[in-house]
This record gives structure tokens, C-alpha cells and sequence, in this order.
């Protein structure tokens, strides 16, 4: 198969699939979506959080924090996979519809990167902290750093990899369990979270895509919001989100919008075929769509009345 086959047999395969989430998908809010199959829980915490009456920031952040609290997640939180020296970093960003944002960037030992983005954001001047001056902050506002310890199966794993150290993941089973969660609530706010131990091995000091805002997350309440997982690299150089809310934002539905930014993607990476990466979109009519470059990304999407995980094939 060439690219050109490739792409439009994929491309084609989504449509279908996009169209049963048409027909499926309502207009009545709030509504949930996030990435992967955690996000059933995730999208059940935050539906939780909007139904007693909490905010749709509420409901992201607590909705992630479910993902970030589950020791076997091996892509989110304390979990993950380490760096190459055996650490585990995180990084996590959150915004509003107002345009308000906040993240982390390269922090260890932190329970919840999620809800120090959104101190971030809260309670400082600034969109973005990173690293040691992150982690300071954390403790000033009276969060406890854990020490760094990695969970026994994300210590076998380090150690396996430590053989060879030579990795090669697995399309759609490592390196891509990122959480972004998108809501809105009954008055259409809306928000998102993103949060992430990043890519497994990676050189210590890296950070992906799920920090930066306009590139694993951008939300906007004039037109939607979109979230992306999958190799960060590849999102961080073409502000996928971002592209994806600009796309809504033109007029674009927003399964129109997540295929064009993986066709951006796809188009910017000859490379394509040995990497995934996923992207959901919601907009201001409560629409949702998604898209990815390969088979078998999950994601999960709720609203009042029902709870599904969709796979886009
Ligand atoms: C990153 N986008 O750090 C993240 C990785 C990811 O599931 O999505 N993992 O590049």
C-alpha cells in the first residue's frame, strides 16, 4: 500500500466510523471525552463532578486525577514508565474556555501533576512552571513530594529495557496512555486536562506535547476543544490542538477538524507509519470527533444519558 492508499483507506474507515458517532452523539450536555479506555472511569468522575454541581474545571482535573492515582497506568502519574535513568517525570497542562491555562513540566515525585497546572494557573502570574522551580512551588503551597520510587512493574520493565536499551514501543500498547479529558457543562463552558508520565526511556529532561498548551490541549468557548496522545514530537511541530480548534473555528465539524490535524501530522512525518497519535475534538454545539494516524486508538465519550467507549478503526 502506498501513502496515498494508506491515508484514504484510513481516512475512509474513520469517516465510517465517525458517522455512527454522529448519529449516536446528541447535543445535550454536559458531555465528557478523553483518550483511551481509562477514560471510562475518567468521564465518569467528571460527569459525577458537574451532576453535584461542581465546575467543568472541577470535573477535568478530578476526572484526570482518577488515571493519575492508578498505580498500574503505565503512561500517567507515579506509575509510568522512567526516563532512561530510571525516573519518572511527569507533565500536565489545563485550560479553560476563557483562555485561562496553566502546567507542569518535568516534575518528579507529584501525586497530582494535574492539580499543580492548575495552581498554576490559579495562583501565579504564569501559564507554565517547570522542573526543580515547579516542584519548590508545589511544596510552598503545601502539596508533599514523593520520593522517587519507581512501582515494581515499572521497575522490571526499566530494568528489561536497561538489557538492550534499545526500544522500539508498540503502536497503541506503549508509550500511548496519556490522558486528555475535554468537557462541558450545561451552560457550554468548557475545559480540558492533560497529563502525562510522557514517552518511556526518553532522555532525561525531555517534555511532550501534553504541557503545552495549543499542542496536547487547547480550549476555547467560542468554538471547541481538542486534546491529542500519541507521540509528542510529532504534535509539539504542528500544535495540533491548536490546528484542530482553528479548523472548528472556520467551520469545520469536529471529526472534520481532528482528520485534518493528522493529516497534518501525517503529512509533515514520512515517517508516519511507525507512530501513533490520537486526537479528540468537542465543539460549542456539543458535538465531538476523533481521528487518529493508526488502528486502535479508544477513546471514551459520556454524556447524561449514556456511557460508551467508541474505537476508531
Ligand atoms: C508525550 N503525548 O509525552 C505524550 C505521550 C502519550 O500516552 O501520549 N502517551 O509525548
Amino acid at each position: 500500500m502506498n501513502r496515498r492508499t494508506f491515508i484514504s483507506a484510513s481516512v475512509g474507515a474513520a469517516t465510517l466510523a465517525s458517522a455512527q458517532h454522529i448519529l449516536a452523539e446528541s447535543t445535550r450536555t454536559p458531555l465528557v471525552i478523553s483518550t483511551w479506555d481509562h477514560g471510562l472511569p475518567a468521564n465518569s468522575e467528571a460527569l459525577r463532578i458537574l451532576h453535584n454541581g461542581g465546575s467543568v474545571l472541577d470535573a477535568v482535573e478530578r476526572g484526570v486525577m482518577v488515571v493519575e492515582s492508578d498505580p498500574n497506568n503505565l503512561s500517567v502519574g507515579l506509575g509510568g514508565l522512567p526516563d532512561r535513568d530510571g525516573i519518572v517525570t511527569l507533565d500536565a497542562s489545563i485550560m479553560t474556555g476563557d483562555c485561562r491555562a496553566g502546567s507542569v513540566c518535568f516534575v518528579q515525585g507529584i501525586t497530582h501533576p494535574i492539580s499543580l497546572a492548575r495552581m498554576v494557573m490559579e495562583r501565579t502570574p504564569h501559564v507554565m512552571l517547570v522542573g526543580s522551580g515547579a516542584e519548590r512551588f508545589a511544596r510552598e503551597q503545601g502539596i508533599t513530594q514523593q520520593p522517587n520510587s519507581l512501582t515494581r512493574q515499572a521497575r522490571v520493565a526499566w530494568e528489561e529495557w536497561c538489557k538492550e536499551k534499545n526500544y522500539s514501543p508498540v503502536i497503541n500498547i506503549e508509550n500511548h496512555d496519556t490522558i486528555g479529558l475535554l468537557a462541558m457543562d450545561n451552560a457550554g463552558a468548557m475545559a480540558g486536562a492533560c497529563t502525562t508520565s510522557g514517552l518511556a526511556y526518553k532522555i532525561h529532561g525531555r517534555v511532550g506535547d501534553s504541557p503545552i498548551i495549543g499542542a496536547g490541549l487547547y480550549v476555547d468557548n467560542e468554538v471547541g476543544a481538542a486534546t491529542c496522545t500519541g507521540l509528542g514530537e510529532t504534535v509539539l511541530r504542528t500544535l495540533a490542538s491548536f490546528l484542530a480548534v482553528e479548523r472548528m473555528r472556520i467551520g469545520d465539524h469536529p471529526q472534520a477538524a481532528c482528520e485534518a490535524a493528522i493529516k497534518r501530522i501525517v503529512s509533515k512525518h514520512s515517517n508516519y507509519r511507525e507512530f501513533q497519535v490520537g486526537i479528540l475534538a468537542i465543539d460549542a454545539a456539543g458535538r465531538h470527533g476523533a481521528f487518529s494516524i493508526q488502528k486502535g486508538f479508544t477513546y471514551a465519550v459520556q454524556d447524561n444519558l449514556k456511557e460508551a467507549a467508541y474505537y476508531v478503526k
